[in-house]
């Protein structure tokens, strides 16, 4: 039998029609499920079975370990709390706000188990944005750490339909300690949705991604086996929000579908990274290129000793953050391209493979190309629209743009790209960020990797903007090092710099200083808040020259 579990159709209802959807191939062997899967059966349960229970499974910030039987107990008590008290229904939305931790994580796997879906939201998001929220996945049941309530309880009071709040300290406490902890997975067909992921939307309202149990296992099976290749002696650390899905693979899905452990950061700054690092001694790190250049700066001999892997994503690698980062610690950072839409990451360094700049080679069970305006394959060595297809893929929910992420089967994921003869595919830009100056194609990574080489720099971003002449110009947003001085000088050294490094055309004919740059909460510098900082005529948020 191959029906539903959910008696709450809200999900089947608003994917879009199955003429829009991603082709899904399940190309390799181990990416055959049955038709009745439930993800948290497979990631949690499972190791118990093995003989894996003393295994350390969560670890908090404090240190403190959850071996896979106690989490296995704990999460059997918050889905009998959720089916029982709270009377979840397969299918129901939740919602989830806190910051990472074993208890998040438990909640969330409860949440999956108990055939619901879940809505995961990143803490620093406000009343305005949880509404859209609350309404646009019809949610009417909220976990939320204890310390962030306000927000979401105004965001209730915007909202028609009422919603129940189970604060994460005392409540679910006292709830979690008269419920069983035995609790029967919920019967879900492999193709039950199990999360709704929205995009950090930078234009426009979030979208809202679909993906079924069966994407779960999918992500594990391809990147997380054929690229990642954990072991369950690792220890897997790293900054990204279980909200955002690099997060949820990197630190949940991953490590667990190994059998390894996880530490969860409730703080997770570059700072916090590297204490957790020296103090929890990691394995494997998840992370974005801007956390790496943070913590080279910061980091003493030996602080990254236990380090073996460590994962980039989110935004491109500069070359000059990989190179550091080998220099430093001896490790190449493995870089890949994910997207919400695709649930995790598509294409990826190897460490067999890695070469140095480009983002990497599609990972097994994917497929990777280059495509012309008008969707016509290109061949090696051009530069187009990336187009990527595999056994994930995107299902916006209830949303017109469907049909522009993707088409001919195919996703599209709004990125520039080359593939060279040997299927490496290097990072251009975003395709709405390429910057043309009197003729030529600049994209502003390139300008901002090149800044990035030169000692004094720190972060930058590079945009184009207006200018009569040659229609655009490159415009460089950058963030000194302590110990250099922003200045005319500074300006003509960088511009030097670059153009002697790079094409003489990308040059940055403007260049403003910042005290820092605007990035979204999942570490992705916003080009749209430079570009309007630029069209207001404001260098930036600080200081500035030129
Ligand atoms: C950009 C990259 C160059 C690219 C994500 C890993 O970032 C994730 O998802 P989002 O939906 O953004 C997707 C877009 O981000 N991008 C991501 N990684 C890279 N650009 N090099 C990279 N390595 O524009 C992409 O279309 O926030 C990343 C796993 C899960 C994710 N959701």
């Amino acid at each position: 039998m191959s029906g539903s579990a959910h008696e709450d159709t809200f999900a089947a209802e608003n994917l879009p029609p199955q003429a829009l959807w991603p082709d899904r191939r399940f190309t390799l062997p181990e990416l055959q499920y049955p038709d009745r899967v439930n993800a948290v059966s497979e990631l949690l349960d499972g190791h118990l079975a093995r003989g894996h229970g003393q295994a350390p499974c969560l670890i908090g910030q404090d240190g403190q370990v959850w071996s896979y039987a106690e989490t296995a107990k704990a999460v059997n008590r918050i889905a009998n709390v959720l089916t029982g008290t709270l009377g979840l229904k397969p299918g129901n939305r939740v919602l989830l706000r806190a910051p990472n931790s074993p208890l998040l994580a438990a909640i969330y796997l409860a949440i999956l188990k108990a055939g619901g879906i879940v809505v995961a939201t990143m803490p620093m998001l406000r009343a305005r944005e949880l509404a859209y929220i609350l309404a646009k996945a019809r949610i009417s049941l909220a976990f939320c750490a204890s310390g962030l309530v306000d927000d979401l309880a105004r965001a209730r009071d915007l909202e028609p339909g009422p919603v129940r709040i189970v604060d994460m300290g005392a409540e679910l406490s006292a709830l979690m300690a008269s419920a069983s902890d035995a609790f029967k997975a919920c019967d879900t067909a492999a193709e039950d949705i199990c999360l709704i992921g929205f995009t950090s939307g930078t234009t426009g309202e979030p979208k809202a991604t679909m993906h079924a149990h069966r994407d779960l296992l999918a992500i594990c099976d391809s990147y997380g086996r054929h690229v990642l290749k954990a072991a369950a002696s690792d220890r897997f650390i790293g900054s990204p929000p279980l909200a955002f899905t690099f997060g949820l693979g990197g630190l949940v899905l991953f490590p667990l579908r190994a059998g390894a452990a996880t530490i969860l950061l409730e703080r997770a700054s570059p700072d916090d990274l590297l204490g957790a690092m020296v103090a929890l001694k990691p394995t494997i790190c998840f992370t974005a290129p801007t956390a790496y250049r943070a913590i080279l700066g910061k980091m003493q001999p030996g602080a990254a000793a236990s380090l073996r892997i460590c994962v980039s994503a989110g935004e491109a690698l500069p070359l000059a953050t990989f190179e550091a980062w080998k220099a430093a610690t001896g490790i190449s950072i493995q870089d890949g391209i994910g997207a919400t839409e695709m649930l995790h990451i598509f294409i990826s360094a190897t460490v067999e493979a890695v070469r140095p700049g480009a983002t990497g080679k599609a990972v097994p069970g994917f497929e990777a190309k280059v495509i012309d305006q008008q969707g016509r394959d290109l061949p090696p060595g051009s530069i187009g629209r990336l187009a990527v297809r595999g056994p994930t893929g995107c299902r916006y929910m209830a949303d017109s743009r469907q049909s522009v992420y993707v088409q001919d089967g195919w996703n599209i994921t709004g990125d520039t790209y080359l593939m060279d003869e040997d299927g490496y595919f290097w990072y251009q830009a975003r395709s709405d960020d390429m910057i043309i100056s009197a003729g030529y194609n600049i994209a502003g990574p390139e300008v901002e990797a090149s800044l990035l080489s030169h000692p004094a720099v720190g972060e930058c971003g590079v945009i184009g903007v207006a200018d009569e002449e040659r229609g655009m110009i490159v415009k460089a947003f950058i963030v000194l090092r302590e110990g250099h001085a922003p200045g005319e000088a500074m300006v003509k050294l960088l511009q030097d710099h670059v153009k002697a490094d790079i094409a003489a055309y990308k040059y940055p004919r403007a260049i403003a200083f910042v005290s820092s740059l605007p990035r979204t909460e999942t570490g992705k510098l916003q080009r749209f808040q430079l570009r309007s900082m630029a069209n207001a005529g404001q260098p930036g948020p600080s200081r500035s020259a030129s």
